[in-house]
């Protein structure tokens, strides 16, 4: 008896295939080929190209082979991979959607292994070269190997799919719509669907992986410099707390440098014209200047919109109370008859550690507020 597929399984005849494109006239007719071939094994399958204007006869391509499951999206004024493989997930059909490169790299011969890993219970599927079976043609230079690999490494808080950066993906069509928050930045569409969408049952499927034959890669510096911006985004996303605390703390530290190092330099300058408590009250707030700029810029974000000078008076009031508790437990301490700077030092130390905690949750929740959209 053959097991019937579960009530919610995709029908794995309808297959919409994204292929997003800039500057690929020279790869298409080749892909659509091989698409087609894999049509011919039993599925009703569409192509969305989804192209950036490229000018580079990809309009003619697709006109002149005139394949009625072939559909050309071409956006003009827009550009960016993320945002084309949205639209083309938007204007896609199918039941069950996959995305792949158009220079060949990816074997449209998988997308059956893809459907089938779909069929058995995945949520999501990665055409992958690090599992085995998988691999990447020879002649990928080290510095392009290292460079997936630390990309890849970067992506662990997130998901332990070993193939995270890949761009051969599938998903049934409840899966994406069920994405929160999709950010179309960046050029890894795929770890920001797995992460959207709390994938929590991903497959990845072996492929080989080739070097693209024609036209030029678009995987520039820039776009690598772009990552380290999605990964910091997701891990906003994912972690909003730690992602605040963190560098909430981390500033905190800094500022006890900050702090000791205005003490020693007012010490040589300022001797003569300032006070020693003058000089103190300078350095504690200039101090606190510095945690503000910081802490607004990397721990709180999400209200960079605020009105700044509110959010400073406002923080200048939080971060009084631990410079208070620092105070008294000095004196009580002092008053416990123990020498002044032994309780100095714990005093600061209390002061230190409730400080931070202290001013995180409260500047949280009154100065730095979230609102209901962040
Ligand atoms: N629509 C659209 N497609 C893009 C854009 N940038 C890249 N692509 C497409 O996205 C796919 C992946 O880009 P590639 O340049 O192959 O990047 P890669 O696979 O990481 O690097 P190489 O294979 O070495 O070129 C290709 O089909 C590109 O044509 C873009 O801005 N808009
Ligand atoms: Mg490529």
């Amino acid at each position: 008896m053959t097991e019937m597929p579960p009530p919610n399984s995709p029908n794995p005849s309808r297959v919409s295939v994204i292929v997003p494109t800039y500057q690929e006239a020279d790869s298409l007719g080749a892909l659509l080929d091989r698409l087609s071939r894999v049509r011919e094994g039993g599925l009703e399958l569409e192509a969305l190209i989804v192209d950036d204007d490229s000018r580079d006869g990809t309009e003619e391509v697709v006109r002149d082979l005139s394949l009625p499951w072939v559909r050309l999206i071409t956006r003009r004024g827009e550009r960016g991979l993320s945002s084309a493989v949205l639209a083309g997930l938007r204007a896609a059909s199918g039941d069950v959607l996959i995305v792949m490169d158009a220079d060949l790299s990816h074997p449209p011969e998988s997308i059956p292994d893809m459907l089938a890993a779909l069929q058995s219970g995945a949520d999501f599927v990665v055409g992958s070269r690090y599992v085995a079976g998988g691999g990447t043609e020879d002649g990928w230079g080290v510095l392009r190997w290292v460079n997936s690999k630390v990309a890849t490494i970067m992506a662990r808080p997130f998901t332990s799919v070993k193939d995270c950066m890949s761009g051969f993906i599938g998903f049934r069509r409840d899966t994406w719509l069920n994405a929160q928050d999709l950010d179309p930045v960046g050029y890894k569409i795929g770890l920001e669907l797995i992460v959207k969408c709390r994938c929590t049952n991903v497959v990845e499927v072996p492929i080989h992986f080739s070097t693209r034959q024609y036209g030029q890669s678009k995987l520039t510096l820039k776009v690598q410099l772009e990552y380290l911006d999605h990964v910091l985004r997701l891990l906003r996303w994912k972690y909003p707390g730690w992602s605040s605390f963190v560098p909430f703390a981390l500033v905190g530290i800094s500022g006890i440098g900050v702090y000791a190092a205005l003490l020693a330099i007012f010490g040589v300058i300022l001797q003569d014209i300032l006070s020693d408590d003058i000089q103190i009250i300078l350095a504690i707030l200039l101090t606190i200047g510095w945690n503000f700029t910081f802490d607004r810029w990397l721990a709180f974000w999400y209200a960079r919109g605020d009105t700044i000078w509110r959010q400073f008076v406002g923080f200048l009031g939080v971060c009084s109370v631990p410079v208070v508790i620092n105070f008294l437990v000095t004196i009580w301490l002092v008053g416990d008859h123990m020498v002044a700077p032994a309780a100095g030092a714990i005093g600061a130390l209390v002061g230190s550690v409730a400080g931070v905690l202290f001013n995180w949750f409260v500047a949280r929740a009154i100065v730095f507020r979230r609102n209901a959209s962040d």
